[in-house]
């Protein structure tokens, strides 16, 4: 039986969105009936830009119920946080050594900061050596497959790579991953129509926000600029609102139809993001539904997590102490 690794950085208020959910959730939600899953709240590498501990740990407990009230079934799926596993990070002090820094330069998290304008001797060593500590999270548990976005990808290969070096260095010890795309999800584009849906750009759908939030950021979706009044004709194409409601589903005749209308100048941006805030709202209302049902039940939610981080452990433990054996300490 193949395992599946997947995990997800508690890093916003605003919780899981729409990039989140097709991008990384649902393809590994959907392994549960064919592998063994292991997944994840990544929360120490939430430190790297969360300051307020009262966040991080809010944070923390809001994304874990997100991921249980969108399908996750902790009777098939290990699920636990990350900071309840100390050996994770003990095994990341290991891999420190089998990596360099000229390639945790290349890595995407430190070289979009350059690119933001911020100086590299200011860039904090947790975000610097993230993608090792994302090694550690991945090996402990020699999982078969990595399912994530696309931005994570590069992320997941640097894990084979430290992989492979230590397995040459120490004799066989890790199994090599493999990184799992969904091709057609792998890049969710955000509200801006351009860049990757992101909770620090701002360019987010948030999954579980209040309706107002939804509302606001699906109003706020930018449309082909050419087009100044509703009755212009308009590129279907520059208006990221038809990708959405594809991906969510919505009857793809009246999608074609709305296109036609739109190409023709018959129908207004937000007539169309109506019916996109509309489809929305129902598509997720189960697990809206869920995890505020979750979400009043605390103590099922602390016995699950505790039940997590046991088994966890049992598993990071023996892989640690077959590292430790390898590399002499
Ligand atoms: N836009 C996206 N399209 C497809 N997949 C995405 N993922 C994130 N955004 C998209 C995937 O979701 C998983 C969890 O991501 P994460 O929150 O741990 O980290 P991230 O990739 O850094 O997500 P954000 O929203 O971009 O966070 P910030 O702004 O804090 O950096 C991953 O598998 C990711 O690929």
């Amino acid at each position: 039986m193949k395992t599946y690794f997947s995990g997800i950085n508690p890093s916003s208020t605003k919780g899981l969105h729409l990039g989140n959910y097709f991008g990384m959730a649902k393809p590994a939600l959907d392994f549960q009936d064919k592998g063994s899953c292991i997944y994840f709240i990544a929360n120490l590498h939430t430190l790297n830009s969360v300051y307020d501990p009262i966040e991080v740990k809010t944070n923390t407990e809001q994304v874990f119920m997100e991921f249980l009230a969108l399908g996750l079934d902790p009777t098939k799926t290990l699920f636990f946080v990350q900071s309840d596993v100390p050996a994770v990070p003990y095994l990341q002090t290991i891999l420190n050594n089998v990596v360099t820094v000229s390639e945790l330069k290349l890595m995407h998290a430190y070289k979009d900061k350059l690119q933001n304008d911020v100086a590299a001797d200011s860039i904090s060593m947790g975000l610097f050596s993230y993608p090792v500590l994302m090694a550690a999270d991945i090996l402990f548990s020699n999982p078969d497959y990595v399912p994530v976005g696309q931005d994570q990808a590069q992320h997941v290969e640097l894990a084979r790579e430290i992989a492979r070096t230590f397995n040459n260095r120490y004799g066989e010890v890790f199994k090599i991953p493999e990184v799992y795309l969904t091709k057609e999800t792998a890049r969710i584009k955000g509200t801006d129509g351009e860049r990757k849906m992101s909770k620090s750009l701002g360019n987010d759908i948030p999954i579980f926000a209040p309706e107002e939030v939804i509302k606001k950021q699906i109003m706020s979706i930018t449309t082909d600029p050419a087009r100044i009044h509703p009755t212009d004709p308009g590129d279907p194409a520059k208006n990221v609102t038809f990708e959405y409601l594809e991906l969510l589903g919505y009857d793809a005749a009246k999608v074609t139809d709305m296109k036609e209308q739109y190409k023709q100048g018959t129908i207004g941006d937000v007539e169309i993001k109506k019916q996109l805030f509309g489809h929305f709202m129902e598509y997720f209302a189960d697990v809206r539904k869920k995890r505020a049902e979750l979400d009043g039940n605390r103590d099922y939610l602390h016995e699950l997590r505790a039940r997590g981080a046991k088994q966890a452990n049992e598993i990071a433990e023996a892989t640690l102490k077959t590292v430790r054996r390898a590399v002499g300490v």
